[in-house]
């Protein structure tokens, strides 16, 4: 424990004694002491120590409509008076979460009229499961049952969740994936694209999903998930073909397609979906984080109509959880969509900080350690390399944590993954804001380049 501030020690102390902390070493932890964050406003975050960070990561990629908005807290403060819980399990509903449902309709791609609601992204992902495998059932096809998904992409931490995440180091823990699940490559150009132009390589990642269809058997396949954007694995941007070829290959095959919301959803990529930037006909979407903009715990999954008219057709759904549609969560929801929409947030991404934000990072490109900047919306990568022409690493050299190492020491929250640093600001980022962020991202580059050369 490093800090000389009585008060961090205490709350240090604290963590040492009884927290244990998510994707965490918690011996490595205990020797360093975390970083206690205690209030924030807008895109910045203060710890006990008295930094200011600019959070260019949203939290966990969920804070849209940046921190301290006093009208979620006055939603929610009011729902709690008014009624705090009830369940919807035995033929009950409450206000808020018919309310939430009708306007995620509202907003939803079109023909998508309908939300089962949960407590996460990865509870959305264990409804998915189960509603596919149920959906194929009623249909007189139980053996469609296998999901197909992708390496390294992810879809959560629960068990089906992170089975069907394609993250080896989470498999490895705890016998996964479950049966059922299989896995085919990402479409990660930069990182494993090799001889192949960006182009090719986008039509080789998809074709890999017919292959997989084919190996396993079309009467077997029950569904495709996938991000619009893979952000855990490094806000991988496919290339331009892959997506159109990805809707070939669903139009020729009869299986369902996921589309995994979490992260691109509620207006990340200047849309309200990924599928709106994409042109994607998902019949079911997982979603989270930035339908409360992390205020609150929320997920869900929005139900494509004729999949809903079959399940009609299947009796009872034996699913749900204690939280589903909770009428707090409902009613923070509520609110963030209303502030979403009349403060139009979405549409200044889309107009104005997006395509600024997407100029700035690109201006990094000229750095000696930069190999490739890419990004949609308000999403961002920067690829650290050795040798910029051949894309090589500096192998075993953990340049990634380095470079995020100096972030934090300089008030930027930019997350690493291997050697790929990543960024995914509050969507109310301003302009003036958005300098800022790249020139502390500038000053962190040129640092880690001292560091490795120093
Ligand atoms: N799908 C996607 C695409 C996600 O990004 C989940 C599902 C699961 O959501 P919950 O609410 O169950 O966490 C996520 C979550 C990281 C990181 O390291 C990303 C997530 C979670 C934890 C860490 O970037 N995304």
């Amino acid at each position: 424990m490093t800090s000389n501030n009585p008060q961090t020690r205490e709350w240090q102390a604290l963590s040492n004694d009884h927290h244990l902390a998510p994707f965490s070493d918690f011996k490595q932890l205990k020797e360093k002491g975390p970083r206690i964050i205690t209030n924030a406003k807008g895109v910045y975050l203060w710890d006990s120590e008295g930094n200011k960070i600019l959070d260019g990561m949203a939290g966990l990629w969920c804070v849209a409509i940046g921190y301290g908005r006093d009208e979620l807290a006055d939603a929610a403060s009011k729902q709690m008076r008014e009624l705090p819980y009830y369940n919807l399990f035995f033929q009950t509903a409450h206000p808020p979460v018919l309310e939430l449902a009708k306007v995620i309709a509202d907003i939803a791609p079109q023909g998508m009229k309908h939300v089962f609601f949960t407590g996460s992204g990865s509870e959305g992902n264990d409804t998915m499961l189960r509603m596919v495998r149920h959906y194929w059932a009623i249909k007189g096809q139980p053996n469609k049952k296998t999901i197909i998904s992708r390496i390294n992409g992810y879809h959560g931490s629960t068990v089906a969740g992170a089975s069907l995440g394609g993250m080896t180091y989470m498999h490895e823990q705890g016998d996964l994936p479950i049966p059922g699940i299989v896995h085919i490559p990402q479409p990660y150009w930069f990182g494993e694209g090799g001889d192949m132009s960006a182009e090719e390589f986008g039509v080789w990642a998809a074709n890999q999903l017919e292959e997989k269809i084919l190996e396993v058997g079309v009467d077997k396949v029950g569904a495709f998930i996938a991000e619009p954007i893979q952000g855990a694995g490094g806000v991988i941007v496919p290339p331009e073909t892959y997506w159109p070829r990805i809707k070939e290959i669903l139009a020729k095959y009869d299986i369902l397609f996921v589309a995994d919301e979490v992260i691109c959803g509620f207006g990340r990529t200047g849309e309200w979906f990924g599928s709106d930037f994409y042109g994607l006909k998902p019949d079911m979407m997982t979603i989270a984080k930035g339908l409360t903009s992390g205020y609150i715990p929320m997920g869900g999954l929005i139900v494509r109509d004729e999949v809903v008219a079959v399940l009609n057709e299947g009796g009872d759904f034996n699913h749900g959880f204690t939280y589903s549609g909770h009428p707090v969560a409902a009613a923070v929801a509520l609110e963030n969509i209303r502030i979403l929409r009349d403060e139009k947030i979405i549409e200044r991404v889309h107009s104005e900080t997006a395509p600024y934000l997407q100029k700035r990072l690109r201006e990094l490109n000229d750095h000696p350690l930069v190999g490739e900047v890419r990004g949609v919306g308000l999403l961002g990568a920067i690829e650290l390399v050795k040798d910029k022409a051949t894309r090589a690493r500096y192998e075993g050299k953990g340049v990634g944590m380095i470079c995020r190492q100096f972030c934090f020491d300089n008030g930027l929250i930019m997350r690493a993954v291997g050697d790929t640093m990543i960024i995914a600001p509050p969507l109310v980022i301003s302009l003036a804001e958005i300098d800022e962020l790249v020139a502390k991202a500038r000053l962190c580059l040129d640092l880690t380049l001292s560091a490795l050369h120093g």
